[in-house]
Formats: structure tokens, C-alpha cells, sequence
């Protein structure tokens, strides 16, 4: 918008705190793009000050990783950008905006990280990823809910539509999800080919689900879109709209590490509907620690993998 700050201030801390030479913006692997978007939630609010929370709790995260013996964020880098503004106009404004910024920011070789806010940045995330890598970009959704609305409370752009969107750029996996309706179940049952739904008992049963994953994502760039409602409210209570029976960190990760293993590429990933309680930190530190998990697990198998 006109005279509108596409950038708002810069957090006062970058993600893990750390020093100017694992962070400096040319030679960080990984950059994190805060988003505080909050514009069509329906249930609890608070998802704009997500970004804000997720970067501050990562202070406190340890860089060593056991699982590699190393401190890898000191090695790849990771740069923070600045809390990109919404536009304040529509949903959709936001949307374009963030594709925008995105398209601008990623290239081969650096894996672009954005911290939401609502659910709805990721289709701004996903278009800017497609506009750079190309379609079709596979989406893999990690979420209690489906968000395969085509219109809710009055906009296709509510954080409960943002299925439709993925599926515009490429076929879309979602795992963990517990909370539908009608309209989701019937489109569901119409999109066979393009769209794969993993419900919450389903996993917890121990079906087979990862090696569908595997299969569906085989050889493919990959957008991962991980709305933390997919976890229990055991684990992450501070969301927007929890919901019971939900999944663990290692069914998490267990997620993670088949899209490393078997895409050709992940491209991109965000965190997503953090709605911070003042006081409860573990809601926090979970989101920090796993995006630092996921970042590691990616930009460890890129360096692995030969050209
Ligand atoms: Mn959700």
C-alpha cells in the first residue's frame, strides 16, 4: 500500500541469538522471515505476536544438536529479517505482500523459513516459493484441521482456506488431522489424485502413512507448511484453536525426516498459528526448538547430498 512500510522494526533478538558471523544475511544458508499476521482467526486470538515469541524463545535453545554432535547454526548461519508489515486492506493484500517478499528472498541454496502468524501467510509463503522454484510444488501439511474451505466467514483467504491455495501450485499430504467438516469430506472424496488426508487415529494406530508420504513426494520439491495445532494442547496449548488427540514430537519429526529423505528437495518450510499465553513458555520453546530441529535436518541432508 501507499505509503505503507513493506518492513516493520527488526526483532530484538535474532533467531537463536547469534553472533553477527552466523548471521549476517550473506552468508547465512537459512534466513527467517517473521510474519505477525492475525486477520481472520475465529477462535483465540493472538498469532500476531507469534514471530515475536518463537525468536525469543530460541534464545534459550542449546545449537548443539546430539543427533549430528555439532552446533550447526554457527556453521550454516541463519539471518532474521525484519516482521514483514501486513497490509492492512484485506487478507489478500497480505497474501500478494508476502508472496512478494518471498519471491524476492529465496534462491537455490538457501532455505527460507517463515514464522507466522495465522495460517494464511502460508499461501503468500507458497506462491513466492513457486514463483522461484517453479510448479507443480508438493505441500506437505502437517495440521489438526484441513482448511479445504472454499470460503469462511465471508473470505477465501480465512486461515480456514488455505488448502484450496496449496493445491493452485501442487498436490498437497496432510497429516494429523482430527477436525473436519462436510464440505472438506466431500472434496476430499472428489480430489483423490491431487490431495492425500491423514487423520489423527489413523497415525496414533501406527498405519502405514509415512511410506504414502514417501511415495507421494518422491523426486519432488517440497513446500512443508507445519500449523502447531497438529501437535496435542499436551504440548502446545497456546494456539488459536486446539484440538484433542493430537500428535507428538516424534510423530513430528518422524514427519520431517521421510519429506528429508525422499524429496527431491524441501525448498521452504514455516511455523505457523503460535498464539502465545503471557506466562506458559513451553507452547513457545516447543515451536522454537522444533524449527531449529527441522532446519538442521534439512540443511544437513542438502550439505549430504552430492551437487
Ligand atoms: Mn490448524
Amino acid at each position: 500500500m501507499q505509503g505503507e512500510k513493506m518492513y516493520e522494526t527488526l526483532p530484538a533478538e535474532n533467531f537463536l541469538g547469534l553472533p553477527p558471523e552466523a548471521s549476517d544475511e550473506a552468508s547465512s544458508q537459512v534466513i527467517v522471515l517473521p510474519l505477525p499476521y492475525e486477520g481472520t482467526v475465529s477462535y483465540g486470538g493472538g498469532t500476531r505476536e507469534g514471530p515475536q515469541a518463537i525468536i525469543q524463545a530460541s534464545r534459550q535453545v542449546e545449537l548443539y544438536d546430539r543427533e549430528f554432535g555439532r552446533e550447526l547454526a554457527l556453521e550454516y548461519g541463519v539471518h532474521t529479517l525484519p516482521y514483514l508489515a501486513p497490509d492492512h486492506a484485506s487478507p489478500e493484500a497480505t497474501v500478494d505482500r508476502i508472496t512478494a517478499a518471498v519471491a524476492e528472498l529465496a534462491r537455490p541454496g538457501r532455505l527460507l523459513v517463515g514464522l507466522g502468524g495465522e495460517h494464511t501467510v502460508s499461501v503468500g509463503v507458497a506462491r513466492g516459493l513457486a514463483q522461484v522454484y517453479g510448479t507443480p510444488l508438493v505441500t506437505v501439511q502437517w495440521d489438526a484441521h484441513s482448511d479445504l474451505r472454499e470460503s469462511y466467514e465471508g473470505s477465501p483467504y480465512s486461515h480456514a482456506c488455505v488448502a484450496r491455495h496449496f493445491l493452485e501450485i501442487g498436490p498437497v499430504f496432510q497429516a494429523g488431522i482430527r477436525a473436519i467438516s462436510l464440505e472438506e469430506v466431500d472434496f476430499i472424496a472428489e480430489n483423490p489424485h491431487r490431495l492425500q488426508v491423514h487423520f489423527a487415529e489413523d497415525i496414533h494406530g501406527g498405519a502405514g502413512y509415512l511410506e504414502q508420504l514417501a511415495d507421494f513426494i518422491a523426486g519432488k520439491r517440497v513446500f512443508l507448511t507445519i500449523d502447531l495445532d497438529g501437535f496435542d494442547p499436551a504440548y502446545i496449548a497456546a494456539t488459536g484453536t486446539p484440538e484433542p488427540n493430537g500428535m507428538t514430537w516424534q510423530q513430528g519429526l518422524a514427519l520431517v525426516r521421510t519429506v528429508v529423505r525422499h524429496a527431491a528437495e524441501i525448498v521452504g518450510f514455516d511455523i505457523v498459528e503460535l498464539a502465545p499465553i503471557p506466562g506458559q513458555h513451553a507452547s513457545d520453546f516447543f515451536a522454537a526448538r522444533f524449527t531449529y530441529k527441522v532446519m538442521n535436518l534439512i540443511v544437513e541432508s542438502r550439505n549430504l547430498k552430492p551437487g
